[in-house]
């Protein structure tokens, strides 16, 4: 009976996973990235921008939300396909940006002078959500920090590069490599389609938080359920992109 019991979960388990298991050429595991939120410690937050990836055609922007400001840009559309036409403006801090089109040098260097640092106000003690608006040319995708399941995938799309893990530096386009100047640094990795059109590789939008000033930490239960909730909604809302791998 025990074994029948075990063989039925494993089943189940088996029926409930895509086919993620099988899919070739993934620089990382699906769960190689965080769902931990991130939450300011200080009045005011900094983060280093320090590029993307070389191969991808699409533009992107790097925001922070507060939960109030998500939950608004939900509630008006802007996280749906071709936010544009939907909600006239974000709310939100935008931190760094990348144009659509832009893809001949990978990561800052050669590009412009140096990795962007960029400052702003946060009241302590709250979430920063951060995301990426994905510009694919004829529309946006949005990806999201903390609960996975704000994402139209269900995964955590910001994966944490530890210098101990990884003393040269952040891996490159599909694991290949080194991002420049990233050596015995904190960074953090975003990816911007999701899995099954992914390198996996959170190589598309890198950037670091000073730690001194931030940090993770694991929210109450109930506020994880509250933010998923509504974030599920709307995955099952956000159109399917094209497939392209980045
Ligand atoms: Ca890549
Ligand atoms: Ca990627």
């Amino acid at each position: 009976m025990i074994r029948q019991s075990a063989l039925l979960a494993a089943a189940t388990l088996l029926l409930a996973s895509p086919a993620r298991a099988v899919d070739p050429g993934k620089a990382f595991a699906p769960d190689f990235g965080t769902s931990s939120p991130f939450f300011s410690l200080s009045n005011t937050v900094t983060v280093t921008y320090y590029g993307w990836e070389g191969t991808t055609v699409f533009g992107h922007t790097l925001w922070a939300f507060t939960a109030s400001q998500f939950g608004s840009n939900s509630a008006n559309g802007c996280f749906g396909w071709m936010p544009a036409a939907t909600c006239a403006a974000v709310m939100g801090t935008t931190v760094a940006a990348k144009p659509y089109g832009a893809s001949s040098s990978p990561y800052l260097p050669g590009q412009v002078p140096g990795p962007v640092v960029s400052s702003f106000g946060w009241t302590p003690g709250t979430e920063i959500i951060f995301a990426i608006a994905v510009d694919q040319g004829d529309g946006f995708n949005w990806f999201f920090s903390g609960s996975p399941s704000r994402n139209s995938d269900g995964l955590a799309h910001v994966a944490y590069f530890d210098p101990i893990l990884f003393p040269l530096g952040v891996p490159g386009n599909q694991g290949q490599g080194v991002v420049p100047q990233t050596a015995g640094l904190s960074l953090y990795g975003f990816e911007d389609v999701a899995y099954q059109y992914s390198d996996w590789d959170f190589d598309n939008v890198i950037f670091a938080i000073d730690q001194g000033i931030t940090t993770e930490t694991v929210p109450e239960p109930a506020t994880m359920v509250l933010f998923g909730t509504g974030a599920s909604a709307l995955a099952a809302l956000r159109r399917r992109r094209r497939p392209t791998t980045t």
